[in-house]
């Protein structure tokens, strides 16, 4: 039996990959920070929670990651924790830089001071393009970062390679376009819209306020997003690999398929609101997973408009909504 250590394991994707492994018969250890209020709902949503061992982990405090090294013995360590944001980066730039970025360096480290012969996944992200140079982008295409998030994950992105080159240890990036789900965050877009016409159809809500309408997103299932991480520790040598569904569409498009799910127009019911304005925006991402594909075997199995009808309908359940 493998045993594997994932960081974030209260996330979105620390909920799927645990799902995941535990199906493919591993032992999973989750890391979580201390909070007076510890939020398992993702374990819940998918029925994991009492197949994960919790670990306390906090990617601020070196001492708690041996601790967990030690305790958990992985031969997989999955890092996913971070400040996750965007938004919030502009707000909190030395934390998240802190999180984010050290906190994967503090990671390798930790590796590389218990058991080198770890193989480490690093949660990077397509938000290190940012102001795109070339599209579809793919893992030669330059880096862009256009916040403080993207910034402190792209020093993590190169910590990654640099402990790959400089101390052979088997270190993979995943750079991930995004990808959603019933447990996304309430905070991302996307799930603030399913839910916003979650309310809107339970009568609880009239409006969705919302920022920049025109940024256009490559939106994918964490689901499947999850397959690619553990198909990236699997290889016989470690790389990166762009993740992502290679269709793009712009946050419009997506307001305008959740409404149409519920049978109502947009228009009525989405209000333009600055604070959800970014200081600097990524305009345009579209992933080349190309790579993944041929090398991994990996691709996509839930398109732009099935993960839209999937999100809302979970939303629409939750607030017990009976929809055709
Ligand atoms: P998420 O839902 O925001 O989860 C982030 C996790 O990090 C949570 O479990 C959070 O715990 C934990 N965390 C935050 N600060 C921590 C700290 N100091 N120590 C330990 N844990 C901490 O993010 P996600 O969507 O699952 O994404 C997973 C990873 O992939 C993240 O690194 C994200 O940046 C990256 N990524 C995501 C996407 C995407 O589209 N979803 C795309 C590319 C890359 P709490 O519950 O305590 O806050
Ligand atoms: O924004 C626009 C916003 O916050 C998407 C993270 O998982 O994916 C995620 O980052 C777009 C942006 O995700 C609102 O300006 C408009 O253009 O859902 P988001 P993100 O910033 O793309 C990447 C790959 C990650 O790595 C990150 O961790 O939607 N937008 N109006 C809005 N965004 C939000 N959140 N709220 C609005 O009201």
């Amino acid at each position: 039996m493998k045993t594997a250590l994932v960081t974030g394991i209260t996330g979105q994707d620390g909920a799927y990959l645990a799902h995941l492994l535990v199906s493919k018969g591993y032992k999973v250890y989750g890391g979580y920070r201390r909070a007076s209020t510890l939020n398992l709902s993702g374990l819940d949503f998918l029925g994991v929670r009492n197949d994960v061992v919790l670990i306390e982990l906090d990617l601020l405090d070196l001492g708690s990651i041996i601790r967990a090294l030690e305790i958990a013995e992985p031969q997989e360590v999955y890092n996913l924790a971070a400040q996750s944001f965007v938004g919030a980066s502009f707000d909190q730039p030395i934390v998240t830089a802190d999180i984010t970025g050290l906190g994967a360096a503090r990671m390798l480290e930790s590796i590389r001071i218990v058991n080198p012969a770890v193989r480490f996944y690093q949660a990077s992200t397509s938000e290190m393009f940012g102001e795109t140079q070339r599209t579809p982008q793919n893992e030669s295409t330059p880096f862009y970062p256009r916040s403080p998030y993207a910034v402190a994950k792209l020093y993590a992105h190169w910590m990654t390679t640099n402990y790959r080159e400089a101390h052979s240890i088997f270190a993979c990036s995943g750079i991930l376009f995004n990808h959603e789900s019933p447990i996304r965050g309430l905070e991302f877009v996307t799930r603030k819209v399913t839910d916003g016409v979650a309310r809107i159809k339970a009568g609880l809500d009239t409006n969705i306020a919302l920022g920049d309408l025109k940024p256009k997103r490559d939106w994918g299932y964490a689901g499947d997003y999850v397959k690619a991480m553990w198909l990236m520790l699997q290889q016989d040598e470690a790389s990166d690999y762009v993740i992502a569904t290679g269709e793009t569409h712009t946050v419009k498009e997506f307001v305008e398929a959740a409404f149409a799910v519920v049978g109502l127009d947009w228009q009525d019911h989405v209000t333009q609101d600055p604070r959800f304005l970014r200081p600097a925006e990524v305009n345009l991402l579209q992933g080349d997973a190309t790579k993944a594909r041929l090398s991994l075997g990996w691709q996509p199995e839930v398109s732009f408009e099935a993960l839209v009808e999937l999100m809302v309908r979970s939303d629409l359940e939750r607030y017990g909504t009976r929809w055709p």
